[in-house]
């Protein structure tokens, strides 16, 4: 007989973002790094450890993955194995559920719920810590997504002491994100060879760490204020920094295209006329805008000549992982 455990978890965007390893192998952050987990895109994964098996075996909303995605989540089966000390292949059964298939599935949620599912199925009762430390070893960005609300992860030197807490789990305020959906072609570079390349080559990534480190702290100040013009101002610097670190790279390279620059110039000039809006890009064109829910339709209605109304989903702050 087998042993199965059911996880959700929702994705997180970063307000401050995740930019460059330390460590490759241990997914070992050069800076600290700060997201809010929303409501709206989660996965939801099944691990069944099973003796009949062969090998792992990977189902991907309802398809047999890809040779790449079976060997990176086989690898990080083999994490849980060692802990749990045992050697039974699994199956697992993923399913994203991200409307219009928006190019959001994030490898945040996937990890996170590999994680909890994975590690339970094996028999492992991992606190949350714990937790966020293996999500840690498949996706950076999986290691905030263990919990809900405003996180932050803490960069530590090693295996031990790099993972998430949570800032603000329950939010009694007003802040959302309506994510703009350009389109879901494929990423040009992928975020991990995009950052590895940053951090080799950028003269501009010394500089990147450091105000990341230095932001952090007056993000986490902001959120306690409830201070959304704050919020979205260092949400903004933090990601335009970051695609600047892109920019200098040798060779050069960026994740806008020309909506993204279009969605921006409508966020700019929704807050000339007073809107409390701000927008964030992760590694891809997609942007998100930082708002409240009292402006929300009013910021619709003014991207509405730009994009369709399948292209704007409206985000609320979302819960950590869960058992199912
Ligand atoms: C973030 N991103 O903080 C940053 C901002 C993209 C831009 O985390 O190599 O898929 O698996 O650790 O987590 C995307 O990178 O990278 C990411 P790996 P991940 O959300």
């Amino acid at each position: 007989m087998g042993q199965s455990a059911t996880a959700r978890a929702h994705t997180n965007i970063a307000l401050i973002k995740y930019w460059g390893k330390k460590d490759a192998n241990l997914i070992i952050p050069q800076n600290s790094s700060l997201s809010l987990t929303l409501d709206h895109f989660y996965t939801d994964t099944t691990v069944t450890f099973s003796e009949t098996l062969t090998r792992d075996q990977i189902i991907f909303n309802g398809q047999e993955a890809d040779e790449q995605t079976q060997t990176k989540m086989s690898q990080f089966l083999d994490l849980i194995r060692q802990q749990a000390g045992r050697s039974t292949f699994a199956s697992v059964e993923t399913t994203n559920h991200v409307p219009n298939a928006a190019g959001l599935a994030s490898s945040a949620s996937g990890y996170a719920a590999l994680a909890a599912a994975g590690s339970r199925a094996a028999g492992l009762d991992l606190n949350r810590r714990d937790l966020s430390r293996l999500a840690r070893r498949g996706s950076g960005s999986a290691t905030r997504s263990i919990y809900g609300g405003f996180v932050e992860w803490q960069r530590g030197r090693n295996d031990q002491d790099s993972y998430a807490i949570p800032v603000q789990e329950e939010i009694d305020w007003d802040i959302q994100m309506i994510a703009i959906v350009l389109n879901d072609r494929k990423k040009r570079v992928a975020s991990r060879a995009g950052m590895a390349s940053v951090v080799a080559t950028s003269p501009y990534y010394p500089s990147w760490v450091e105000t990341a480190q230095a932001d952090l702290p007056k993000m986490k100040d902001a959120i306690i204020k409830k201070d959304i013009n704050l919020v979205g101002q260092l949400a903004e610097k933090s990601a335009m920094q970051m695609h600047a670190t892109t920019l200098s790279a040798v060779p050069p390279f960026t994740y806008f295209e020309p909506e993204t620059l279009q969605a921006i110039e409508v966020v700019e000039r929704l807050r000339q006329q007073g809107v409390s809006c701000y927008y964030t890009m992760d590694a891809g064109p997609n942007v998100k805008v930082i708002c409240t829910s009292r402006e929300t339709p009013q910021i619709l209605a003014a991207l509405a000549p730009y994009f369709t109304a399948e292209q704007l989903l409206v985000a609320k702050p979302g819960p950590g992982v869960t058992s199912l």
